[in-house]
């Protein structure tokens, strides 16, 4: 068999596609926030472009089982109950409850590929729980799409495109089929800054972008841990990401 892989590095890149299997990436920090949030036991995420939306769905909520989080510009925004952080969405805070969720770029990705039949939210953190999922499945079209900011490229997250087609190339029994110039050169990226994956999220425009905003070093340590989580955060229904 063979897997096609294609990347795009924005939302507004996806042409119209047949993916089978689609995964979506924001390092900093959207998807990182997810795979942390599902591993302290948050029951669900409901991500949201649209903030409106959110406030209206999360106001039909048992207001003991749920957390709303929005981030605009790398800020928490006033009235919600958390940020984007992942060092935020502990046990104690997420255990058992909906998040209502609204980033500037990664929930917008995730809404944009929610047709696809299996869309996964990867992070550098949970990475080979991903790539193992996809090889298990054995589908042959799969779109790997980034966060970017604000429909510009972003470094962090073509460095974990990279490292999941790395993976897949090591592990995987199947053709890796790399079908577009984007996932070659997120490939090379990966090869060049495997070995100090904390210097490359500083070095993304988005790090530094964080950087000016406050101290997030322990928010870069949290985003670049490679493989540490076991999570496949999938979406079980339009706008819905469990555990599985
Ligand atoms: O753009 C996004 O979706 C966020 O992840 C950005 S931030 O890291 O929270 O600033």
């Amino acid at each position: 068999m063979t897997i096609n892989l294609s990347y795009y590095h924005v939302a507004s890149d996806v042409p119209e596609n047949k993916a089978q299997v689609a995964i979506v990436i924001d390092v900093l920090r959207a998807t990182t926030t997810i795979s942390w949030a599902l591993t302290n036991g948050a029951d669900s995420i409901e991500v949201f472009a649209d903030l409106e939306l959110l406030i209206e769905k999360a106001n039909l909520w048992d207001p003991d089982k749920k957390l709303m989080l929005a981030e605009r510009g790398g800020k928490k925004i006033e009235g919600f109950d958390l940020g984007n952080s992942p060092l935020s969405v502990t046990k104690d805070l997420v255990s058992g409850k909906r998040l209502f969720m609204s980033t500037t770029n990664g929930t917008k990705s995730l809404q944009k590929v929610q047709n696809v039949e299996y869309l996964f939210s990867m992070a550098l953190t949970n990475r080979k729980a991903v790539a193992e999922r996809v090889i298990s499945l054995g589908l042959c079209d799969v779109l790997i799409l980034g966060s970017g900011w604000e429909g510009s490229y972003s470094l962090e997250d073509s460095l974990a495109a990279g490292a999941f087609v790395d993976y897949l190339n090591i592990h995987s029994n199947s053709k890796v089929n790399i079908v577009n110039d984007e996932l070659n050169a997120a490939l090379a990226l990966w090869h060049y800054w495997k070995e100090d994956i904390l210097k490359c999220l500083k070095t993304a425009t988005h790090g530094k972008r964080l950087t000016s905003l406050g101290n997030y070093e322990d928010d870069f340590k949290c985003c670049s841990q490679l493989d540490c989580l076991n999570i496949v955060p999938t979406q079980v229904e339009k706008g819905v990401i469990r555990a599985s």
